[in-house]
């Protein structure tokens, strides 16, 4: 309740005026985030009214150009080459569909994934595997605080957790078999868990719940900005 009461008080300059939330949704690949948005997109119609989902542009990474070409593909396939390529250009399908977004027709808006887990969770598992270099590195810390700053509509709300072991989801991603991720291991899997642990889920626990913010890491700067108010929620999706 105490979290519903903060959450209609985020727009207090505006009383009359309702201001549209957004959360992302956050978790390992393969742990489900599409499944769990598609569920709430087909639930019922009084939910779909209700509830705008974005789906990850990984559409827009598989098909570039005239030429088509896949970048997760060759980022998969090249990863010193094409990390910081392809780590890019996510940032920037990101801003495109944020563009594209409907802006206030539904009260709730729910992402798959986030500019802050491109940065928290990827960039520094591709810098930790050395596939991207120093210079690389500073490149993309240079222009992301800036360019998120300046475009709002990219800072969510909130953000929800899907959390599952790594185990569980390596043997979804073999069962799913999406032909650029044959090459990636467990261990990669492991790294990207313990990523997403630190950033949102500082204090391990058991079941799902609600953090507070005073709850996640100090030290982690640049992992969330200022500007939200709002809580983590966690789910446990090991089932
Ligand atoms: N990816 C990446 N760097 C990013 C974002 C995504 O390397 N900044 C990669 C990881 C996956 C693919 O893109 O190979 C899609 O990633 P997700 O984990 O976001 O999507 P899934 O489809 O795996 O999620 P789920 O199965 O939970 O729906």
């Amino acid at each position: 309740e105490s979290v519903d009461e903060e959450l209609k008080d985020t727009d207090s300059s505006k009383p009359t005026q309702k201001k549209r939330l957004t959360f992302c949704v956050e978790g390992n690949i393969s742990v489900g985030k599409t499944t769990f948005l598609q569920r709430i997109a087909n639930e019922t119609i009084e939910l779909r009214d209700l509830v705008e989902i974005v789906p990850e542009p990984i559409d827009k990474w598989q098909d570039v150009g005239p030429d088509h070409f896949n970048i997760l593909d060759a980022f998969y396939a090249e990863p010193h080459r094409y990390a910081y390529t392809f780590q890019n250009y996510v940032f920037v399908t990101r801003v495109m569909q944020e563009r594209e977004s409907q802006s206030g027709i539904k009260p709730l808006r729910l992402m798959e994934r986030s500019v802050f887990s491109d940065r928290m969770v990827f960039v520094r598992a591709v810098h930790e595997a050395n596939w991207m270099n120093e210079m690389e590195i500073s490149i993309y810390d240079s222009w992301f605080d800036p360019v998120v700053s300046s475009l709002p509509g990219l800072i969510p709300d909130g953000f929800i957790y899907l959390r599952a072991s790594p185990d569980t989801c390596h043997k979804r991603m073999m069962h799913r078999r999406r032909s650029e991720e044959g090459g990636v291991t467990l261990d990669y899997l492991q790294g990207l868990h313990e990523k997403h642990e630190s950033w949102l889920l500082p204090s391990k626990g058991s079941g799902s719940g609600i953090l507070s913010v005073s709850q996640l890491p100090m030290h982690m700067e640049g992992s969330l900005p200022p500007e939200i108010q709002d809580r983590v929620f966690y789910l446990e999706g090991n089932h």
